[in-house]
């Protein structure tokens, strides 16, 4: 949008002055950014209302992406930026003697997600609105976010995330659409006088739903979307029933708190409540929504996309199916059609604990009416299953299973379309983890490898490359990014290298700053940037770089003239709370830093740095000064992995096991260009079925691994309880579930191979050079663009405007 610095300086005042009725010069940092915030929103306010009206006006499909987890990080600049006054706005407060900077950290950053599934739903957020699609959010407004992450005396320490204590400026909370949600109590079914079956309540808890939305505003295109988040209250007309604080307590707790688990099922009443609370009021808001389109309810497919990211909505396909039949009044044959029609599902792991399985009983009497109608679905999924596939694949296929709800196989059944987030995991789930589902449904099976948004994660994150990009091969990749592959026409420009390494280099002085300011670990900017960031988890193998780096260390120490390249390693990673195996790889990691870091006979050779609190605002500082990539979790394990794709639009070279996107990133880059090491995927399955491994082999036979394992149980790192011990036994005695001893030589070379190559500086940026010319396959914009094609069945839709100016607030 057009504003000039001038018009911004006086809107700016105005602001802050009719907020706090004093002159923005007296105002806190707090202040100042929360005025900062609404004048911004002001301006999104108009281009807001008029992508709503346009969709509605012209019957636009629009895509809703359930998701419990999202994770938009800071959205001042973010939204400054898409609407284009990022410049205008610094400029403006440099005038009035303020910082932007000091300004914008004062956000909050949201922690409503634990890791790569909630971040993957925001870069589509991202994506849906810059490419002019309707595609809205939603999910639950959680009081406290993902925990926040202290080490004391090198332990993982849980504090609450309070993030709404001070003012969410993004959010608006809609009265006008709230929804009732119906726990528990008696439901039956009633002939009624029309000849109706109608389901009949009694004694439920009801649960007012109160949508909050925030704006998701598209790159220079004049496009907001919604995200919706929904918060959980006493409805009006109950608050009489409700005595004390305490009776408001089952209330209020089912948006108190985001579940802390990645990659793993708790069953937990409380979480099967938030899931049904966010998927009934969710489904109600749509079919309201979509009675404004005036279409017949059976064409509601060509209008509604539903889409489950993992199994934590699939209650979607019954809720739908309840509507439909219980309020719209439709036939179960008519209703089943349009929901099967109208949801889509992705499955984000192949981990056996991940996977949804709810006890029959606790959703039975949780969820009543659901419950019945789950009940149908399965009992006419086998009555068509049965005669057609036979006993084995029905069974293995069904929804009830040994007093389970399997929400994977719900999700399947009651979508049209099922996908993988890497070309290896969709294979896999193919091929193993619904390999049944595969042979019933081969149509609904497609791949949809993940991506990320340049927008944040190169554009923001990276201004100076961002420049050199845009100086070098114009301003095209930011619209198009498949525009980026014209940079590798420079590879073997000295100039371009020499330009390149020193971006690199700057990026890196700002993190060694920011370094020295939270850990007070004075590194050298010139070693290599090694970094590991993403949640701490067994299969993505955190111990293996822990081992290595334990390695190092001993190798230092027998030959102090050993010939590694300075190394800085990079830690980021918070553990769930109830995973104990995780917390003492962090303590151990924490307790070889302290050794590592203070050791004179180290010097700069090596380094070790674990940050508090990863998360999205300080994945954008690490990213951009980042040289090495770690992505080495056990083959077929991870999924696909997000941080891999941005590290490398940073131009990180990539250590990296056959697993997940790392294999597209491997084909896209080339193999000259990213550092492979381990089994691959068939080796891996291979390897697990003739049951042939022996860990505790490898330990008494192979030197280095022999002499690393000893040193975590041996007094070596100072500071342990039995955390060196735990991890030697889980790698020795308990046979080593992820093959870390197995992939511990390749991985030493690998790491060998790095320090050779980083010897040759023009080398390396050259290497570096060409991954950043191949991350475009890699943008959400591209991976949204297949959805919308293959999934969803929605295109882009230019926005009419009225020209009206923003209104203040
Ligand atoms: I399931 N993922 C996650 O962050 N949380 C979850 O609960 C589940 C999956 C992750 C996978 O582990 C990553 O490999 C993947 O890149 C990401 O989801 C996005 O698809």
């Amino acid at each position: 949008m057009e504003l000039t610095t001038k018009d911004f300086i006086k809107d700016y005042k105005n602001q802050f002055q009719s907020m706090y009725a004093y002159s923005y010069e007296e105002g806190s940092t707090e202040q100042l950014y929360n005025a900062l915030g609404l004048l911004v929103k002001n301006y999104i306010s108009t281009p807001w209302k008029e992508t709503r009206e346009t969709y509605i006006k012209n019957s636009v499909k629009q895509v809703f992406y359930f998701s419990m987890e999202f994770l938009p990080g800071r959205q001042l600049k973010s939204n400054a930026y898409n609407l284009g006054l990022l410049d205008t706005v610094k400029e403006g407060l440099t005038e009035l003697g303020l910082s932007f900077d000091e300004l914008s950290e004062a956000e909050v950053d949201p922690a409503l997600g634990n890791g790569g599934l909630g971040r993957l739903a925001s870069c589509f957020m991202d994506s849906l609105a810059s490419l002019s699609m309707a595609g809205n959010g939603n999910g639950i407004r959680y009081q406290y976010g993902l925990f926040r992450q202290k080490f004391v005396d090198g332990y993982q320490v849980e504090l609450p995330e309070n993030w709404l204590r001070y003012r969410n400026v993004w959010e608006t909370s809609n009265d006008k659409s709230t929804c009732m949600v119906r726990f528990g109590g008696n439901v039956w079914l009633e002939r009624n006088k029309q000849g109706y079956l109608e389901a009949k309540y009694e004694n439920t808890l009801n649960v007012l739903a109160v949508p909050y939305d925030t704006p998701m505003v598209g790159y220079r295109n004049d496009k907001v979307n919604n995200l919706r988040l929904w918060s959980a209250e006493i409805p009006v007309e109950e608050e009489n029933n409700y005595h004390t604080i305490e009776e408001t307590e089952p209330i209020k707790e089912i948006t108190q708190v985001l579940y802390p688990d990645d990659s793993n099922y708790e069953g937990r009443l409380l979480r099967l409540k938030q899931e049904y609370f966010m998927v009934s009021a969710g489904v109600q808001s749509i079919i309201r929504h979509f009675r404004k389109y005036n279409v017949p309810r059976k064409n509601i497919p060509d209008k509604v996309a539903i889409h489950i990211n993992d199994t934590h909505p699939a209650l979607v396909v019954p809720e739908l199916m309840r509507i439909l039949i219980d309020e719209e009044r439709l036939s179960w044959e008519q209703a089943w059609e349009i929901t099967f029609k109208t949801c889509s599902y992705t499955n984000h792991t192949i981990l056996r604990e991940a996977l949804e399985k709810w006890p029959i009983d606790m959703m039975k009497e949780l969820l009543p009416r659901i419950y019945m109608i789950i009940e149908e679905i399965n009992r006419r999924f086998v009555e068509n299953t049965l005669p057609l596939y036979g006993e084995r694949i029905t069974w293995q296929t069904a929804i009830l299973q040994n007093g389970v709800v399997n929400m994977a196989h719900m999700a399947v059944i009651g979508s049209h379309s099922v996908n993988g987030v890497a070309q290896l995991h969709t294979d896999i789930l193919m091929n193993d983890v619904l390999k049944d589902f595969f042979e019933l449904y081969p149509e609904r099976f497609n791949n949809k490898t993940n991506g990320i948004t340049q927008r944040r994660w190169v554009h923001l994150a990276n201004p100076g490359l961002t420049q050199l990009l845009d100086d070098k091969i114009g301003e095209d990749w930011k619209k198009n990014p498949s525009e980026l592959k014209v940079f590798k026409g420079q590879e073997k420009d000295k100039q371009t290298l020499k330009q390149l390494a020193a971006i690199k280099l700057e990026n890196k002085k700002r993190l060694a700053d920011h370094i020295e300011k939270v850990k007070g670990i004075k590194v050298n900017p010139n070693a290599i940037f090694d970094v590991q960031i993403k949640r701490l988890h067994a299969y993505k193998r955190q111990h293996l770089n822990l081992l290595h780096i334990l390695h190092r260390y001993l190798e230092i120490k027998q030959n102090p003239s050993v010939d590694y390249a300075p190394r800085v390693f990079i830690f980021g990673a918070k553990a769930a709370p109830s995973y104990l195996y995780a917390k003492q790889i962090i303590k151990v990691i924490n307790s070889l830093a302290e050794l590592v870091n203070n050791d004179p006979d180290v010097g700069d050779k090596l380094k070790v740095v674990f940050f508090e609190n990863y998360g999205v605002s300080l994945a954008e500082k690490i990213i951009p000064a980042a040289d090495v990539s770690e992505q080495i979790s056990l083959a077929s394990m991870e999924a696909s992995g997000t941080s891999n794709m941005k590290l490398m639009a940073n131009g990180a070279l990539t250590l990296a096991t056959l697993d997940g996107a790392n294999i597209e990133i491997r084909d896209f880059v080339g193999g000259d260009n990213i550092f492979v090491f381990g089994l691959t995927s068939p080796e891996v399955y291979e390897l697990k079925a003739a049951q042939t491994y022996n860990a505790r082999d490898l330990y008494e036979n192979n030197s280095n691994i022999h002499r690393a394992l000893n040193a975590l149980k041996d007094g070596t790192i100072p500071n342990l309880q039995d955390e060196g011990h735990a991890i030697f036994e889980s790698l020795v005695h308990f046979n080593d579930e992820y093959f870390v001893l197995k992939d511990f030589d390749s991985y030493v070379q690998a790491q060998e191979d790095i320090d050779s190559l980083y010897k040759d500086q023009n080398e390396w940026t050259r290497k570096s050079l060409l991954n950043i010319a191949s991350s475009a396959p890699f943008s959400a914009d591209y991976t949204i663009k297949k959805y919308a094609d293959d999934i969803w069945k929605v295109k882009s839709c230019a926005v009419e405007h009225e020209g009206v100016q923003p209104l203040d607030e």
